[in-house]
This record gives structure tokens, C-alpha cells and sequence, in this order.
């Protein structure tokens, strides 16, 4: 089966025959066949079949009331104890309140808080304790003007969020981990992520292996999706992505960065996870995670050039400032 991955371009100097890249600033003209098994090959748009085509281009619809025609970003709060980069800062109500008013005023589009950390080798939390850590948080910030999601992979935690004033859920087990979230989400009528993970935390980054790290990460959330849309999850709210560092080495995490545009074939916005991430911190010589925020924007402004329509992160500020200068040399955009 061949797949097709748009070469996403933003240059100023856009040729009559390109085609806006799911609706947004990033064009192609040509796209990369790749099969497995055999050489990768570039083709014009032409040799696309019309449905997937339609797929690449399609604009994609508002997502919690955010245009889903540029990126957005979407800022991390963990209200845990061990969460890999921020861990025990946010864990007291109060912190956590703070630090998400901090982000909104950096210029967040959307916060994602999470009552439990998914980091290599962690321990799941129980219910109960995920809804104390999160629910107060969220019912504090549900008239602070900005969307709420909750990083949960449990229906009782996305059901007490819902309650408390969250309008997303963002599942990192994809609904393979809880088989009552799919119908909490289907009632709720609100958007989820769909991000990919090869194994659970505690043991994801023993021996990750992959045929095509690419293609099977594709395959994988193109079988979700139509696993959420046969619970009754409209696929115009989904959200999909390819989980970095979850099962994943920095080989793979990667290439998937590398082919990110391959993503858009699916039809639906995506979300990159990458802020501060080991990999970053391999390949960057910073062993400190709150020290890789310039390799974490190097990543954000990779997955921009290839139209990815969430950017989550920590380092809320900064992201804000490279996408705006990222903006403004492709455009002249100043807002
Ligand atoms: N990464 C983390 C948690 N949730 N959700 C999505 N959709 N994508 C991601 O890449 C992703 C995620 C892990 O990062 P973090 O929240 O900073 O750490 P921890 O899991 O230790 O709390």
C-alpha cells in the first residue's frame, strides 16, 4: 500500500499549481510515495488519489474554538509529584493555579493538565487521587478565557474534569487503556487526542521496535480513529498524535519528527508532544530537562514548517516568541 507525505513548503514564493497543506500556510506541490519494502520516490500532487488528497487539503475545522489554521500552543501543567520535567512544582492547588495563569498570560492557547505522570517507568495513579489533583485545578481556571483539556487515560478523571469545566480530553493510551473513556468523550461531545504509544509507561522504552516507525504509527492511529468514530466520536473533533518518547527510541522519535507532514493524511489537526523531552536533551547535551528549551523550540519550529496545528509545551513564552518571528520572516505576518 503506498502512503503519501506532502513536502510541505512556506516559502513566500508559492507556484500557482501548490496546494494549502489541510488548510493552513504550509503548500506542496509535490509529495514522497513511500511503501514498505521499497525506495521512497517524489511524485507530483497529480499521482494522489483523490481521497487522500482531499484529506491533505481539507481545513480542518475549529478544535475547542481554536483556528486550526496555524499553531497553537497548547501549555503543560502537571499537577503531580513526578511528572519528568515539572514534577512537585504545581502539586499544591495553589502553585498550580498560579503557573496556569502564568501560561496564559505567556500566551497560551489551550492548557493540558494532567493529574498523572506517563514518563518512562511510572506508576499508574489511582482514580481518586488523579480527580483530587486535577478537578479543583480545572473548576479554578473554567472562567480564565482559555480552553481546558485533560491529560487523562481514565473515565472517571475525563468525567470529573468534564464536570469541573475542561472541553478536551487527551488520552496518551488512545482509548486502549480504559474502555469507558470512548463513551464519556462520545457524550460530551468534546475533542480528543488520539496520541500513539507501543507499550505502557512502566516498561514503553525496554526494546521499542517498530517495521517502519513512520508508516506503523500512521496505521496504528488511522485504526484508532476509526475505533473512536465507531464509539460515536465525531472524527471532526479528533486530534491525532504520534506520542514522542512514548516507546519510542530518539532514532524513532525522529523520524517521526522528520516525516510529521505524513500525519495530515489522516484528516484530522495534529498534536506534537516533544517539549523537553529526552531525546532533546541526548542529542542537545543538556541532561537538565528545564535546560532544553532551545532544543525544544528547534523541534516546535519543525513541526510548524510541516503545518502541525498543536504544539505542546512547557516553555510557553518562548514558543510564542519563535513562532512569532517564524510568522513574520514567512510573511511579514506581525500579529
Ligand atoms: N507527553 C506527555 C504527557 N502527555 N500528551 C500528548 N498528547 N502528547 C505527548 O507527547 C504527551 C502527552 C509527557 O510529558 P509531560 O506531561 O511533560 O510529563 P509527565 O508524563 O512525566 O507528566
Amino acid at each position: 500500500m503506498a502512503y503519501y507525505r506532502p513536502i510541505a513548503m512556506t516559502d513566500i514564493a508559492r507556484p500557482p499549481r501548490a496546494l494549502a497543506l489541510a488548510g493552513g500556510r504550509c503548500w506542496f506541490a509535490q509529495v514522497e510515495v513511500l511503501d514498505r519494502g521499497r525506495p521512497a520516490r517524489l511524485a507530483p500532487v497529480s499521482e494522489v488519489p483523490d481521497a487522500v488528497l482531499a484529506r491533505l487539503t481539507a481545513p480542518r475545522a475549529p478544535l475547542a474554538g481554536l483556528a486550526m489554521d496555524r499553531p497553537q500552543i497548547m501549555g503543560i501543567l502537571n499537577v503531580t509529584p513526578d511528572s519528568f520535567s515539572d514534577g512537585g512544582r504545581f502539586l499544591d492547588p495553589a502553585a498550580a493555579l498560579a503557573q496556569a495563569r502564568v501560561l496564559a498570560a505567556e500566551g497560551a492557547a489551550l492548557l493540558d493538565i494532567g493529574g498523572e505522570s506517563t514518563r518512562p517507568g511510572s506508576a499508574e495513579v489511582p482514580v481518586a487521587e488523579e480527580i483530587a489533583r486535577t478537578a479543583p485545578v480545572i473548576a479554578a481556571l473554567r472562567d480564565a478565557g482559555l480552553p481546558l483539556s485533560i491529560d487523562t487515560r481514565k473515565a472517571g478523571v475525563a468525567r470529573a474534569a468534564l464536570a469541573a469545566g475542561a472541553g478536551m480530553v487527551n488520552d496518551v493510551s488512545a482509548l486502549t487503556f480504559d474502555a469507558g473513556l470512548a463513551g464519556v468523550v462520545a457524550a460530551a461531545g468534546v475533542p480528543l487526542v488520539l496520541m500513539h504509544a507501543q507499550g505502557t509507561p512502566a516498561t514503553m522504552q525496554d526494546a521499542p521496535a517498530y517495521d517502519d516507525v513512520l508508516l506503523d504509527v500512521y496505521d496504528w492511529l488511522e485504526h484508532r480513529i476509526a475505533v473512536a468514530a465507531g464509539a460515536g466520536i465525531a472524527r471532526g473533533r479528533i486530534v491525532v498524535d504520534p506520542g514522542i518518547g512514548f516507546g519510542k527510541t530518539a532514532a524513532h522519535n525522529l523520524a517521526l519528527i522528520r516525516g510529521l507532514s505524513l500525519f495530515h493524511g489522516l484528516g484530522c489537526p495534529v498534536l506534537l508532544g516533544a517539549s523537553r523531552k529526552r531525546f532533546i536533551g541526548t542529542i542537545s547535551g543538556q541532561e537538565r530537562p528545564d535546560r532544553r528549551v532551545a532544543g525544544s523550540l528547534a523541534v516546535a519550529l519543525a513541526a510548524a514548517a510541516q503545518g502541525v496545528q498543536l504544539l505542546r509545551v512547557h516553555d510557553v513564552a518562548e514558543t510564542r516568541a519563535a513562532l512569532a518571528l517564524w510568522r513574520a520572516i514567512l510573511a511579514g505576518d506581525l500579529t
